[in-house]
């Protein structure tokens, strides 16, 4: 039984930015799972109705219905247990999931600021106003004022990764010598920014770059030609 990736996209029904199913999607991608995708607009909520919420990502596997990235990749690692491996053991699940919340708060704060603008326009124009009242409410301000100043948040952006720099400078990947599912987060995160927007939000000269390039590298086959 194939799974369905239920998954947000722009009006171009092949470009998805929301990191969150970029993650479920980089999780199917890493266990090597036959999949496929159901693109969604922000006001399509019905295509999706049968998950009982508002969010994606959502997937189907038979009748199994799952929503939320982090309970997606829980139960593919259960289910899949012998697909390649999200998380190594329970020490790195642990970590993992800590490192999910850093990423989805802490460094995700700097992104709207950078790709807010972009990210407006390749939405559906059935969209729009959706997407600007909750994220202008979400944000508190217009969106034209909140994405005024994207090289301040892009700043931020690079300060936040200290940590990960550190790793990143001793270490392949954020899973050690092989990636995981903390890599897939922030390799998720990251094509939020690259799929709404052609800002350049890391320098060549950093390890965080020399990353990036490992796993879009690594998972090429999920990832638009565009993004380089
Ligand atoms: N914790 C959830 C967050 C899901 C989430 O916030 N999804 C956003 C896209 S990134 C969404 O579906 N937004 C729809 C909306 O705002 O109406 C997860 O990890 O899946």
């Amino acid at each position: 039984m194939t799974i369905t990736l239920y998954e947000l996209s722009g009006s171009d029904r092949n470009q998805f930015f929301s990191p969150h199913c970029w993650k479920t999607k980089l999780a199917l991608v890493h266990k090597q799972l036959p999949h496929k995708t159901e693109p969604v607009w922000f006001t399509e909520k019905e295509k999706f109705a049968m998950s009982k919420q508002p969010l994606l990502p959502v997937i189907t596997d038979g009748k199994k219905i799952i929503n939320d990235s982090w309970t997606i990749a829980e139960y593919l690692e259960a289910k899949y247990h012998d697909s390649p491996r999200l998380f190594a053991d329970d020490d790195t699940r642990a970590k993992a999931e800590l490192f999910n919340q850093w990423v989805s708060t802490e460094l995700s704060k700097h992104i709207p600021g950078i790709l807010i603008l972009d990210l407006y326009h390749l939405l559906a124009e059935q969209d729009k106003d959706y997407f600007r009242k909750t994220r202008e409410e979400r944000l508190g301000a217009s969106l034209e004022v909140f994405g005024a100043t994207p090289e301040k948040h892009i700043q931020g952006l690079q300060d936040e990764l200290a940590d990960v720099r550190e790793i990143l400078t001793t270490q392949d990947y954020l899973g050690g010598d092989t990636a995981d599912y903390r890599d897939i987060c922030l390799l998720g995160t990251f094509l939020w920014i690259a799929n709404s927007s052609n800002k350049t939000f890391l320098n060549e000269d950093d390890p965080v770059y020399t990353w990036y390039q490992r796993v879009l590298n690594d998972y090429r086959m999920a990832i638009p030609d565009s993004i380089q």
